[in-house]
């Protein structure tokens, strides 16, 4: 008998990764969309047009009773909650949303879960996020983020994130559910929003090679991420729910490199070579022709910032088996290229 799983946020970056995956695995697959919408709704239209494998479920991460029936109907095996308001620079301008949907969402889906009769029957895996450490000196080891480390979050993302991650705990603790998080650095793709910096800059880059913009406008430039490739981290989102028994994990590259490194590479990726001049809101980004291509906005910048994240995957990798496979050049590679297509 196939196994059923049961994804919300299918639609996001790490949802129609993970979708695919569970699909080629034999998984039964159904996904939730937001909100009242229709399967002739054109978003829902395009969604099933790259996934006519998932079952759409219209139910609401705010709506208790939503996802109760979707639950009873379904008797999922393995629930995935990756639905959220997921872009830390929004998290400051709707902090009250971000805590509803982030935080006290994940309690509903718990709930659901628990009110459907399901808390020995389905596993539960929840979207962590290495925001939750907030990239603070006094909390970061010199070989990485690991599971054990302190967590500072820096936005009311971070902060709702860390009430999703301890909720999860406290399910498995005092309803011995299996549920567990994966705590996930930066990950991106071709399949990443144009509102995150990697997505932005690939995409400008490629607009830029294709003669419909000059430069692009970026905040910090000195940010440092651990930056893999989201195809590579649902397969360890899997992993963690075939272990024997619940455990959170890492899963990150151990490499970190700033904003301004992956804005040089993707420029190469055209055959520009940046060279900066100026500093901080007065720095440029120019290219060999001295054309400028880079500028700072502080619009872009965030009241507070993560400034640098590490992860170490140790863990993952010798417990999992879990390995990334695609590196920081390729990354930025595949992506230039996905844009170059669609730019064209
Ligand atoms: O791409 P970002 O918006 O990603 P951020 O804030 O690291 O969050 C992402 O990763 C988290 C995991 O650590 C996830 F939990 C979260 O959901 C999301 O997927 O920004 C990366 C860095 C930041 O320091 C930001 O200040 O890039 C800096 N940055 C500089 N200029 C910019 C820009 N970020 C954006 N989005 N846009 C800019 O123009």
């Amino acid at each position: 008998m196939s196994k059923t799983a049961f994804i919300t946020g299918v639609n996001g970056q790490d949802g129609g990764h993970l979708a695919k995956l569970l699909n080629d695995k034999g998984y039964k697959v159904y996904g939730v969309m937001r909100g009242q919408m229709e399967a002739s709704h054109p978003r829902a239209q395009k969604f099933l047009e790259e996934f006519p494998y998932v079952n759409l479920v219209f139910a609401d991460l705010l709506d208790l009773s939503s996802l109760t029936h979707a639950m009873q109907e379904i008797q999922p095996d393995e629930v995935y909650n990756l639905a959220a308001i997921s872009h830390v620079g929004y998290s400051f301008r709707d902090p009250l949303l971000t805590a509803d949907v982030t935080g006290k969402g994940v309690t509903n889906v718990l709930e659901a879960i628990r009110l459907a009769g399901l808390a020995d029957k389905t596993r539960f895996y929840q979207a962590s996020t290495s925001e939750m450490f907030g990239g603070l000196d006094y909390n970061r080891p010199e070989t990485g983020y690991t599971e054990e480390s302190t967590f500072h979050p820096r936005s009311p993302y971070g902060v709702a994130k860390l009430y999703g991650h301890w909720i999860t705990q406290n399910y498995r603790e005092s309803y011995g559910m299996f549920a567990l998080s994966g705590i996930l650095f930066n990950h991106e793709g071709d399949r990443r929003g144009p509102e995150f910096v990697t997505r932005k800059i690939t995409k400008t880059v490629a607009r830029i090679k294709h003669g419909k913009q000059e430069f692009m406008e970026l905040g910090n430039m000195d940010s440092k991420r651990d930056w893999g490739y989201a195809g590579d981290y649902v397969e360890g989102m899997w992993r963690m729910l075939q272990q024997d028994k619940p455990k959170d994990y890492v899963l990150a590259t151990g490499e970190t490199h700033s904003v301004r490194e992956f804005v040089e590479l993707a420029f190469k990726e055209i055959g520009l070579d940046i060279s900066w001049r100026g500093e901080a809101e007065d720095e440029e980004g120019v290219d060999q022709n001295g054309i400028v291509r880079v500028k700072v906005n502080p619009q872009f910048y965030r009241p507070a910032e993560v400034n640098l994240l590490l992860g170490n995957p140790t863990a993952a990798e010798e417990e999992l088996g879990w390995k990334r496979n695609v590196d920081f050049p390729g990354l930025v590679k595949l992506m230039v290229e996905k844009d170059l297509e669609v730019e064209a």
